[in-house]
């Protein structure tokens, strides 16, 4: 396998599957239980706000106390043993490439673990419940406190970051995704414009699988701590 300088790394909620995190829209997944429009959009939080922060809050209680699995901690290897540049791009809003040691990461979807108030536009930590009482810690106004997670019709965060770092890489890696949600579903396509290589390691494959150049399909677990072995053996 080619020397690759400047590898770009997106993953999904697969690859949190097996820490005991559910994905979305795999059999019994988070969308077979809520409505998206009800618990994932800005017109769902207006019209029952509470709904919504107890969805989070639901979301939030099963993130406590999960660990990262060993897919996350081969890119944490990944990042501190490859010579070149490695960024990590996340769908996901747990912790758990934090918590396996991924420094140069993106959570372009927002954090669980993180909320923000849309009085005044601070963005804090928090990592207990949230309802319509809690009050801003900044300016102390309560019911406009939210989870800090991007939701349909939302702008992702770091869009331009990501799209300058799709268009420099030499490696493109997508784990653990439908490939159902865009922008992201659309990275493929700017890192292929780049002349990259594109590697798909997914149980099965994604909606996008013909954009890339390669697919390795198993769980994330096993086939990306294997993947992993072979950039760093060169092999
Ligand atoms: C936006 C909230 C405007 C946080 C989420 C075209 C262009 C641009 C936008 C659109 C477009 N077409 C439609 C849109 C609008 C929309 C969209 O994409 N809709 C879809 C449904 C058609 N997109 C948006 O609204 C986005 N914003 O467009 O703003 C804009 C656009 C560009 C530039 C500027 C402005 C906002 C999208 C963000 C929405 N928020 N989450 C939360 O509650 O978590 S999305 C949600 O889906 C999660 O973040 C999740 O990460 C994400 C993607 O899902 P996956 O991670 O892929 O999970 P899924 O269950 O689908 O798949 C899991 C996969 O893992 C499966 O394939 C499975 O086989 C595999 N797997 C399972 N177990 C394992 C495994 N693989 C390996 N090992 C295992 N063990």
């Amino acid at each position: 396998m080619a020397e690759f300088r400047r590898i770009v790394i997106l993953t999904g909620s697969g690859i949190s599957a097996e820490s005991g995190i559910s994905t979305f829209r795999d059999k019994g997944g988070i969308w077979s239980k809520y409505k998206v429009e009800d618990v994932a959009t800005p017109e769902g939080f207006a019209r029952n706000p509470k709904l919504v922060l107890d969805f989070y809050n639901m979301r939030r209680q099963v993130h406590h106390g999960v660990q990262p699995n060993p897919a996350h901690l081969a890119l944490a290897r990944l990042e501190r043993e490859h010579t070149g540049d490695v960024l990590l791009v996340t769908q996901n809003v747990d912790q758990l490439h934090e918590i396996a040691g991924t420094g140069q990461l993106i959570h372009m979807h927002g954090e669980v673990f993180r909320a923000w108030c849309m009085a005044c536009e601070k963005r804090c930590a928090w990592r207990q419940d949230l309802d319509l009482e809690t009050a801003c810690p900044a300016c102390g106004t309560t019911g406009a406190f939210r989870p800090d997670v991007v939701w349909f019709g939302e702008t992702p965060y770091q869009l331009d970051r990501i799209g300058a770092a799709l268009l420099a890489c030499d490696l493109f890696l997508s784990i653990g995704t439908s490939g159902t949600v865009y922008p992201a579903a659309g990275f493929v396509k700017l890192a292929r414009k780049a002349g990259a290589h594109a590697v798909e390691i997914n149980l099965e494959p994604s909606e996008g699988v013909s954009f890339f150049n390669e697919t390795v399909h198993g769980f994330a677990g096993v086939e990306v701590p294997r993947y992993v072995d072979r950039l760093l053996r060169g092999g």
